[in-house]
Order: C-alpha cells, then structure tokens, then sequence
C-alpha cells in the first residue's frame, strides 16, 4: 500500500489509540463543539514533518496531529482547488455540486452547504482567505475572500460589502489575524465555525521576504521516479506540469536577470511589484545573486532539471515555513483562550501535489500524489482517539463529519459519511472499501486529460476520455510509485474486471452523468 511516510512521529501515540479502539466520548459536551478548518492550497503531505520527514519541520502542524489524529488514506475527489472547495462545503462529489473544474464553473451559491446547515442550527459562521467558487459566498455571518487566486505581497480582499480594500504586508499572516480578530468577537452564547483557507503553498511559491535565506543550504535528493519515461502510460506523458520542461525560469524560478523574457515573465514582476520598497529590495538582494550564478552556469539538460527542481523545492519550503508559524498562532490563541477543550481543529488542503515525483510539480492527476491530500485533526476533550486513522476518507466526508459533530442530521444528498466514528475509536463494519475519483478541467493549463477511476486500499483503475481512450490499472502494493501499467495483463483480468464493477457501481451511487458501459 502507498505510504507517504518514511518515519512516524507519531508511533508512540498510536499505540495509545489503538489501546482505547472503542472509546466513545465519555460524555456529551454540554456545550456544542466549535469549529474551526484549516485549509491550505497545493500542501503536499511530502511537505509535512508528521507525514514525511525528508524536507522540512512544521512543529505547529504536528501540534494538531499530536493532539490528535492522522489520517494516512485521506483523498479528494477531484484534484483542483474550486472543485476542492466545493465538494468540501457540500459533502458533494463535483457530478453533485456541479462545480468541475477552476476554469469553466460558477459555484450556485444557491444549493445546500454545510456552514448554511450549521447556521441553521444556532452556529456562527465565518469563512476567511482564498475563496476561488467564483460567485460571492454564500450562508456565513462574516467573509472575506482574496479576490480569484489572491496575490501573496500587500493583497487585495473583497469585504462583505463588495467593497475591494488592500492589507498590507504577506498574505500567509492575515488569515491568522482575522481568524483571532474574529473569534474575539464572537457571541460567546452560541457555538462557532470559522473557515481559515490559505493561498500558501500555491505557485509561484513567492516566500515572505524575511524567510528567503531559509533552506539554502539543504542538500536535497531527487524523488526516485524523477526521471520516470511514461513508458505505457500516454495520458501521463502529454501533461504539461514537467519541472524540466514546464516550470518558467522566470516566473517560478525567479530568474530575474534583466533582459531575460520568458511567457510568464510579465506576470511574475506584476507580482514582485506589488512589494514596498523594503520588501522588494529584500528580494532583490536574494534572487540577484542567484540569477547571475544560473547564467554563468549556462545549465542543459539533466543537470538544468535539478538545478530548477532544487530551486523549487527550496522555495516551497520557505512558503511553507509561514504558514506553519501562523497555523502555531492560532493555535497559541486558542489555547490561551481555554478554547480548545472544547474546539475541533482540523488541517487539510485542496488537495497533494508532486514534489519531483514523475519530474511534476501541479496536481490533478488520480495517481498518489496528487489523489492523497494531507489530513489531520486535533480533538476536543471527549474523544479519546490518538494517532493514525487508516480508513479511507475523502473530502466529501468534511461536511457530514461537521454536521454530527454538532448535532444536526446529515441529508440523504450528501455523498461523504461523518468521520465522526472513526474520531470516537470505532471500526465501524461497513466503512467503504473504494473511492471514487472524477478530474474535468480539459483542455486547460498542464493539459491533464480528463479522467475517473476507482482506488481500492489496493488496486486502481483510471480511464481516460475525450480526446484519448485509455485504461491503465496499478497494483499499489506491488507497485507504489504507479510506473506499470497492468491494464490488459491476463494475471490480472480479475481483478481489473472487479473494479470495472466497482467503478460502475460508484458512478451509479453518486449519478454520475459520465460512466463507461460494461462492454468497453
Ligand atoms: C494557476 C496556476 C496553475 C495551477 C492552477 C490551478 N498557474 O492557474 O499552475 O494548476 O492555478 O491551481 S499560474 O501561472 O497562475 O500560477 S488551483 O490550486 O487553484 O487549482
Ligand atoms: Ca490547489
């Protein structure tokens, strides 16, 4: 089975979770619980010291694993930031909430969604940061979004009343400030939940200027598939998300050497212009050197590749750093504030992303990487569960999870199941034993061909459409890095009819307008 971690912080606590399996919370909190959501973009858990700690430390996010659970098999449903976003807040795959894909869907604002459900019932709600379902939300007491997706210098926010002002300083510092401001300023009578949606870690990875020497001096080694040739996987060489190929010198390696143009090099200095002048000398001072030691250099091929993927990895880092410290002072916050007894705290993002891996960095794909997407939750006094929770999950399962947690009944509609059971110790019997997974945004950027598929905890089958008809099928256990291709080998026919029934009978479930027939 895939396993993103190559050591386990929490191997001690584990222990103490599986020891109270069937702990149910000792008692009901009087008091309805809070909550409050983390959400990050593009937060791979390779980037997560409580998942993976080859890169870098996020003591802060590893606070709230520590307190609580990981959860080891957490997926999306489709691998993009608006339909992310919208099967979050309705527990709804995208055939279901009718968002697809980032560049094409307007979220109806108008159909049922968890914080609206959660309103109903007495809750204050609030969501802050990076919105990206296009419409203005929709059924929270108080927003304020960045307007598309946001600007990481001095950004813009769209206010409740469609007013647009300008905060100064970076980004990944705000969300915090207004998640505190706002939960000072709560009605202490009734429960809460706040939404806290980060742009960090999203491309072109622009760090706080005071973090740029971080990293530097890493010795970083290539992901083993770097260097992977697609060999019987042809969706997966057409993208257009390869570091040696696609990543722009200029505005995602910051290149800035005068003179030297790129596609993208317009966009990245209308966003380093967006800096003061002490931000931007910062950046200077930092980047200059650089650019001026890659020309000397005059890199080709492999030895281009890496220097591109080592700059990448280093500034992604860097990105992460920050928000790691802002999660930590909320967190601060609420501890001082007696506020976490009684406070669900869960951290995810959009979804994973490649960090080298097949020679990628974007998403999108159903492959592990990107499929997975980092979850953990720190719990409130009553729930005794420590550790890791391997079942399968995925982020339509957030909204009914919220709903039991406070105590409102989970609409028929609703694809997800409450992962309230798992957070209480139990095994419950009929947990799903397959996912699945559905990705539209085609023709676009990366050019992704569209494609669902099935994952078993240890089979997947992918079929791509459109303008290509191909099925590929990979044995995780045998092979975790998905670089064979098993589709059409007799070994495994049974299997892979097994999970042509399976796949079917999801996209039946879900009503799935686009299925495949049984006869192809
Ligand atoms: C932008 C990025 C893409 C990225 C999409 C979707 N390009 O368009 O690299 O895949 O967002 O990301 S950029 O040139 O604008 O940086 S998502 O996380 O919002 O879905
Ligand atoms: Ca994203």
């Amino acid at each position: 089975m895939y396993k993103f971690n190559l050591t386990n912080p929490l191997a001690g606590s584990m222990m103490i979770g599986m020891a109270c399996l069937s702990c149910a919370p000792k008692q009901q909190n009087k008091t309805p619980y809070n909550i409050v959501f983390i959400m990050t973009d593009d937060h791979t858990a390779q980037m997560m010291s409580c998942y993976d700690n080859r890169f870098i430390q996020t003591p802060n996010l590893d606070r709230i694993a520590a307190d609580g659970v990981r959860f080891t098999n957490s997926f999306v449903a489709n691998s993009l930031s608006g339909p992310s976003r919208a099967c979050m807040i309705t527990g709804k795959h995208s055939c279901g909430n009718l968002f697809y894909d980032n560049t094409t869907c307007v979220f109806d604002g108008s159909q049922q969604t968890f914080p609206k459900l959660l309103s109903k019932a007495g809750y204050q709600t609030a969501l802050i940061g990076k919105w990206h379902l296009e419409s203005l939300p929709t059924g929270f007491d108080y927003w304020q979004i960045v307007p598309g997706q946001g600007d990481y210098y001095n950004p813009d926010f769209i206010t409740m009343q469609n007013d647009t002002i300008q905060k100064p300083g970076y980004l990944t510092n705000s969300p915090a400030d207004d998640a505190i401001d706002w939960i000072d300023r709560r009605d202490e009578e009734k429960p809460s939940c706040i939404l806290v949606r980060h742009k960090a870690i999203h491309r072109n990875w622009l760090a706080d200027t005071t973090h740029l020497t971080m990293f530097e001096d890493m010795k970083i080694d290539l992901p083993e598939t770097f260097y992977d040739d697609y060999k019987g996987r042809p969706a997966a060489a057409a993208q257009e998300m390869s570091i040696a190929k696609d990543m722009d010198l200029v505005y995602d390696l910051k290149v800035q050497t005068p003179g030297r143009e790129s596609r993208l090099s317009e966009r990245y200095y209308s966003y380093i212009d967006r800096m003061n002048p002490e931000e931007r000398a910062a950046w200077d001072r930092f980047y200059n050197p650089i650019a001026e030691d890659f020309e000397k250099r005059n890199l080709s091929g492999k030895e281009l590749a890496e220097w591109k993927y080592d700059r990448y990895m280093k500034d992604y880092m860097k990105v992460v750093y920050s928000l790691d410290q802002n999660v930590g002072r909320l967190l601060d916050y609420l501890e001082e504030e007696g506020l976490l007894k009684n406070t669900l705290v869960v951290y995810t993002s959009d979804q994973g992303f490649y960090m080298g891996e097949h020679g990628w960095f974007d998403k999108r794909f159903m492959y592990e990487e990107s499929f997975h997407t980092p979850l953990i939750m720190r719990l409130p006094d009553g729930f005794e569960r420590r550790g890791d929770i391997d079942q399968m999950v995925q982020n339509i399962d957030y909204a009914p999870t919220f709903l039991e947690l406070a105590g409102v009944e989970v609409p028929g509609d609703i694809h997800g199941k409450s992962l309230v059971p798992l957070l209480k110790g139990e095994n419950p019997e009929d947990w799903r034993t397959s996912l699945y997974y559905h990705f539209y945004e085609f023709p676009a950027e990366h050019m992704v061909k569209r494609h669902f598929g099935v994952r078993t905890d240890r089979y997947k089958l992918i079929h791509f459409y459109r303008d290509i008809n191909q099925w590929e099928f990979y044995d995780l256990q045998n092979d975790p890095h998905e670089l064979v291709n098993l589709y059409g080998n007799p070994e495994y026919q049974d299997q892979i009819d097994m999970a042509k029934k399976e796949l079917l009978k999801l996209q039946e479930q879900y009503n799935d307008p686009i299925r495949f027939t049984v006869t192809e």
